[in-house]
């Protein structure tokens, strides 16, 4: 069964099956948990809430209810400075928020971003065999990786971030999740906490090495590794606007790759029955 337009975010068959309708670009987020993903999600979308980010313009979107639900969230989160209710459920399959995009002059561009807890990447890490069952990762033209800038500015959780970092992506390589010739965004979170603290500069470095042993150790198979700063959910008093940081990262998801996921590619077996469900002419639903 499709739900159609519920506005939830989507399962991977549905997304899937999305993903044919037009030009696609899909990204797979992997942190540990409460790196700041799911604020990532809800950032991008309340950005292009604002109007246009750069010439690129929301054209719509099937998963409304789901950012609708997640903003409400962080924007609640910003503001108190209270954690997050919504959690990204362990053990849960992954799930994708879609935006449709348009810049000038060029065609729909669709955009899918794929959350799942942050424990099961973790469980990545420790069990290799575990990262094939990562399909949004799979599929994705550019993972992205959130390095949460809170643990690694503060002293207590700095050295298991340096860490668990590579090792995370040297598990979903190894395991065969992150196919070749990928993208990576290296991606620095809650910038609004490092900035605040004494150990920015020493963060900085920390962060740029972290970079360094990824794209070392992954040059062969990665087409490129490439860093960003964010402050998707800055708490209020840091003067820092909501989604800092983030334009750049959307660019950047959007922009060519040299093996875009083609439909063929993503071999989940979607029925043409399935894709007729999904045409864009939908009149026998009326
Ligand atoms: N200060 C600050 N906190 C943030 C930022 N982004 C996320 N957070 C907080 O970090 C916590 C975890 O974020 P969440 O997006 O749920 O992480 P996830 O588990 O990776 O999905 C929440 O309490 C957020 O409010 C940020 O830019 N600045
Ligand atoms: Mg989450």
């Amino acid at each position: 069964m499709i739900s159609l337009a519920s506005g939830e975010a989507l399962d991977t068959m549905n997304a899937a099956a999305l993903q044919r309708r037009l030009l696609s670009r899909v990204v797979g987020l992997v942190g540990p948990n409460n790196a700041g993903k799911t604020s990532l999600i809800a950032s991008v979308y309340d950005l292009l809430q604002e109007g246009p980010v750069g010439d690129i313009g929301f054209a719509g979107s099937t998963t409304l209810i789901g950012f609708e639900k997640v903003c409400h969230d962080a924007r609640a989160a910003s503001r108190r400075g209270l954690p997050h209710m919504e959690r990204t459920i362990v053990g849960a399959e992954a799930t994708f928020f879609h935006l449709d995009l348009k810049a000038e002059g060029q065609d729909v561009v669709s955009l899918f971003l794929g959350d799942r807890s942050g424990e099961d990447y973790l469980g990545a890490a420790d069990d290799v065999a575990r990262a094939d069952d990562f399909i949004e990762l799979r599929r994705a033209d550019t993972v992205t990786l959130l390095v949460n800038g809170e643990h690694l500015t503060g002293t207590e959780h700095r050295h298991e971030v340096r860490a668990v970092s590579p090792q995370l992506i040297e598990a979903l390589v190894e395991g065969g999740a992150i196919r070749e010739h990928c993208r990576l965004a290296v991606v620095l979170t809650k910038n609004d906490v490092v900035v605040g603290t004494t150990n920015a500069e020493r963060t900085r470095r920390d962060f740029a090495e972290i970079v360094a042993t990824i794209a070392e150790r992954h040059s062969s198979h990665l087409s490129e590794v490439k860093p960003f700063v964010i402050a998707a959910s800055p708490k209020s008093v840091s003067g820092l606007k909501r989604g800092d940081g983030v334009d750049n990262l959307l660019r950047y998801w959007l922009s060519p790759t040299c093996n875009s996921t083609s439909a063929s590619a993503i071999g989940l077996g979607v029925s043409s029955r399935m894709m007729d469900l999904l045409a864009p002419n939908q009149e026998s639903f009326g």
